[in-house]
């Protein structure tokens, strides 16, 4: 599928600018076994890169502006290099923005491309594509105009402009979507940015995304006021347990005895954070063990952690994880990412998996009228030059 995708983003970057690409970048979304809205709360991830991708090419203009176009949405822009960083309403052209004010902030030296880009990633669906439009742009005018931005950094760079959009995100996205391997898993330790890879040991489950096709408008504000949450609950930490400096060093009973000094919301979302960190190194080791079986029940619990305690499910969402949970050929499902819609993740026994997508869809469709959207995903490496075989 990429094979094609990577053909008409540079038949269309020559038809559009007259001559062959010198760069072609292929940039990965990414999914997270589990971890989720733990990277701002300095704890573990267990995210990979996958095989869906923002194909861009480019080159050098020399001009002082940058012309970029999105295929997929038939939008063209162009940016003043010399002029300040604007957002823009376009949200998409603001990912990019964002990027430039990145390397202008940082003093690198660089001047006007060409670009067209063209994805495989589905927007909105909770897989990074807002990420891998970061990274795989900053990738790109790394290897034109030789800045030797390290790939953490361009990963770090990627979130602040994510930041510059106004998701006030962690470092997992931009992370996973720069350093993914195939066929691993990485494991983020996000308060130092250590990381690790294992063998994504599924090999008897198929790892399937049912994405509600649903998104709720809540998602920014939400999203911002659940991390403004959590700096609430770790600081009410700190001054009541002056010898811990983060989540990662309580434990439950922490939280609890902090239960009257909280509010009721900052509470509930320290505890799971707290418990969350836990189930990420469990979930690691049966990994490693190759335990799946266990891994699978660790997502059931924070799907009920993110649903009960830190509220960013849905309808929508909490009906696609009943459903696995009555089925016996799926050992593992929680919503991914952000939350409010989007997709959940589900391990899925070989040899269920046509049966399984039926049922889902058929359920899906009586309780919201909405058809289920489905992918199949494979770990796939981070974010690289594009090389002919
Ligand atoms: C979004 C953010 F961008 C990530 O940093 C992460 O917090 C995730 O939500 C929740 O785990 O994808």
């Amino acid at each position: 599928m990429n094979d094609i995708l990577i053909q008409n983003t540079t038949k269309y970057f020559q038809e559009t600018f007259g001559s062959q690409p010198s760069q072609v970048v292929l940039s990965p979304g990414r999914i997270n076994i589990i971890g989720e809205h733990i990277d701002y709360n300095d704890g573990f991830v267990l995210p990979a890169a996958i095989d869906k991708i923002i194909c861009f090419a480019f080159e050098k203009n020399n001009s002082n502006t940058s012309k970029i176009v999105a295929i997929d949405l038939n939008d063209t822009f162009e940016i003043d290099l010399s002029a300040e960083v604007q957002h823009d309403e376009k949200v998409w052209t603001n990912y990019i923005r964002g990027v430039i004010q990145q390397l202008k902030n940082n003093g690198f030296q660089f001047e006007g491309v060409n670009c067209v880009f063209s994805s495989s990633i589905p927007v909105g669906s909770g897989l990074s594509s807002s990420a891998a439009l970061e990274c795989g742009f900053l990738f790109g005018m790394n290897e034109l105009f030789n800045l030797n931005i390290k790939p953490v950094d361009i990963a770090l760079m990627g979130q602040k402009a994510e930041h510059w959009v106004g998701i006030n995100c962690g470092i997992m996205d931009q992370f996973s979507s720069v350093m993914g391997l195939e066929n691993k898993v990485i494991k983020i330790d996000c308060r130092t940015l250590e990381y690790t890879y294992h063998d994504a040991n599924f090999s008897d489950y198929s790892l399937i995304l049912f994405d509600s096709n649903v998104k709720h408008s809540l998602m920014t504000s939400a999203y911002n006021e659940r991390r403004q949450q959590c700096e609430e609950g770790i600081a009410i930490v700190k001054s009541n347990f002056p010898a811990i400096s983060s989540f990662r060093d309580c434990t439950p009973q922490n939280i609890l005895d902090l239960k009257d000094k909280m509010s009721a919301d900052v509470f509930k979302r320290s505890l799971y954070v707290v418990k969350e960190i836990n189930r990420v190194i469990l979930a690691c080791e049966a990994l490693d063990k190759g335990n799946i079986e266990l891994l699978g029940q660790l997502m059931f619990e924070t799907h009920d952690g993110l649903s009960k305690d830190y509220e960013v499910s849905c309808d929508e969402l909490d009906l696609l994880v009943d459903l696995a949970k009555k089925e016996e050929a799926v050992i593992g499902a929680r919503l991914m990412g952000g939350g409010f819609g989007g997709c959940t993740i589900n391990l899925v026994k070989k040899g269920n998996e046509e049966a399984i997508k039926a049922e889902f869809t058929k359920h899906y469709f009586d309780a919201f009228g909405i058809e289920l959207k489905i992918y199949d995903v494979k770990i796939g490496n981070g974010t690289s030059n594009y090389k002919h075989n």
